[in-house]
């Protein structure tokens, strides 16, 4: 049976009929364009690769994919079906891969360009093979749902180290897109959208590929994280009129950039910054370039997408905004009471699109999801004009290029090292405006000066053998010791001071 209301793939295929779409841009990538009407017929013959091949409502497909036509028609695909899409990282090392495979006991993966030798264990699909056969299957009919059948699950650090899957449901994309893209951006069908951020990750899922789909409008999708120059050169080429990106990007723009308006951004029209806090002065700096407001927002993979956030109609610089509307936000202490106003203190959320929990993971769902409100572990404090301004987060996390990172697990991979006694990784400062991992290192024995260099050559290769890229932390420290409480605990905020 045919069915559009609830299922997320088949009601937006009905949209983009409705509204005219069908010979409208929606994705571009390198010289190629695809358009509305293309990327849902695709969809639906994707669907029915994905069913030749068993795929049936409630079974998880995990897509190891770059941002491409390839990942949209896969999640289309499985959407259609009443699957549910595991959007991982692609460049994430096999070991990561394994455990979500495994998490979500995968019915089937499908991989990008490289990742052929990964999941040995289950029932794969290549994207040239799967898009080579999407355009000789025929479409399968969208099974239904409801809002809050889940749709999608996206993965995020836990503090333990190990990664947690996250939920979410058919009805959350059109909430983001309807609080976030219509109202707080005012996306038209004219807009075109660059987002460095991936679209595995919750907040280039929502800017790439939610709101060009919602609104009739066009996403540029580029298969890795573009260098300064590649942004310059599409902007300029696809006239983008929506940058998204996070602040470490941001800095590296400017840096090749350097100050003043640059011609190329002339199409811009509002850049939007998640992921971590501005460094002071850089707001003005990207303003400057693209002659474009920057619009700083806060959301989290729990949250589906942001919570708080600035507008154009209303910016506050130094800050993440106010309250996306229909999302509730309170300062809470440590024994959960909310603080009187203009106090730090720590955010709780409660909204539409919160998840419904961790997947498998009872305990650390309870824990979070308090009472219908999200603890987010990010601090904040409340300015006079209900804006929040973001202090930090309350755990051991550290956010490095707007992804947060476990120091845990970095530390469980260097502490393998027998030279290696104390370990604590934090982000610092680099002196630019940007943060970078760095571990600090107490060696086993004193070594000379050139042994310590040989030991920091080798515990970064070690690093990149066992973790994402991302986690590598750039450079080592050695030290005699590390800060401690009387009970033994790592003070972290003194290691990412780098003060003891
Ligand atoms: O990381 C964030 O702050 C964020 C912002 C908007 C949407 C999604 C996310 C995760």
């Amino acid at each position: 049976m045919a069915v559009g209301v609830g299922n997320l793939a088949a009601d937006l295929a009905a949209l983009a009929e409705r509204s005219g779409w069908g010979g409208r841009a929606a994705f571009h990538q390198g010289h190629q364009v695809w358009t509305h009407g293309e990327v849902h017929a695709l969809g639906a013959r994707a669907a029915g690769v994905l069913a030749e091949r068993g795929v049936r409502a409630g079974d998880r497909v995990l897509l190891a994919l770059p941002d491409g036509i390839a990942w949209v028609a896969a999640f289309l695909g499985v959407a259609r079906l009443g699957a549910v899409a595991v959007l991982v990282n692609p460049e994430l090392p096999a070991s990561e891969h394994a455990f979500m495979a495994e998490d979500v006991d995968a019915a089937l993966c499908v991989t990008g360009p490289g990742l052929e030798d990964r999941f040995p264990d289950r029932a794969r699909l290549g994207a040239d093979q799967f898009l080579a056969l999407a355009t000789a299957t025929e479409p399968a009919t969208a099974h239904l749902v409801d809002a809050r059948t889940p749709l999608y699950v996206q993965y995020t650090s836990g503090t333990t180290g190990r990664p947690k899957g996250v939920v979410h449901t058919h009805g959350d994309p059109g909430t983001y897109h309807d609080l976030i893209g219509r109202r707080l951006l005012g996306i038209t069908e004219e807009d075109v959208t660059l987002s460095v951020s991936k679209l595995y990750f919750a907040y280039g899922f929502g800017n790439a590929f939610v709101f060009p789909l919602f609104s009739g409008s066009s996403a540029v999708l580029v298969d890795r994280r573009p260098t300064p120059a590649a942004v310059d050169e599409l902007v300029a080429r696809h006239r983008v009129s929506l940058l998204y990106s996070v602040p470490s990007a941001y800095a590296a723009l400017v840096a090749d950039r350097g100050s003043g308006h640059a011609a190329c951004f002339a199409s811009v029209r509002a850049a939007v910054s998640a992921g971590e806090g501005l460094p002071d002065g850089l707001g003005g700096q990207i303003t400057e370039l693209l002659g474009a407001p920057v619009l700083e927002q806060i959301g989290s993979t729990e949250a589906g997408h942001a919570f708080c956030a600035n507008s154009l109609g209303h910016d506050h610089p130094g800050t993440v905004g106010r309250p996306v509307p229909g999302f509730e936000v309170e300062l809470r202490d440590r024994a959960g009471r909310p603080v009187p106003d203009g106090t730090e203190g720590e955010l709780w959320v409660r909204g539409p699109t919160v998840t419904p929990g961790y997947l498998n993971r009872p305990e650390e769902t309870r824990r979070t999801l308090v009472g219908g409100w999200l603890a987010t572990h990010d601090r904040a404090r409340r300015e006079p004009d209900g804006a929040y301004r973001h202090l930090g987060r309350t755990d051991d996390m550290e956010m490095v290029g707007g992804i947060t990172v476990s120091p845990l697990e970095v530390e469980a991979a260097l502490r393998t090292h027998p030279a290696v006694r104390e370990v604590a990784v934090a982000a610092v400062p680099d002196g630019q405006g940007r943060t970078r991992l760095r571990a600090f290192v107490v060696p086993t024995t004193p070594a000379s000066s050139a042994g310590l260099a040989r030991l920091e050559a080798e515990l970064v290769a070690l690093a990149r053998e066992r973790l994402a890229a991302f986690k590598v932390p750039r450079s080592v420290s050695f030290v005699a010791s590390l800060p401690r409480t009387s009970t033994g605990k790592l003070r972290r905020h003194l290691v990412r001071q780098g003060a003891w």
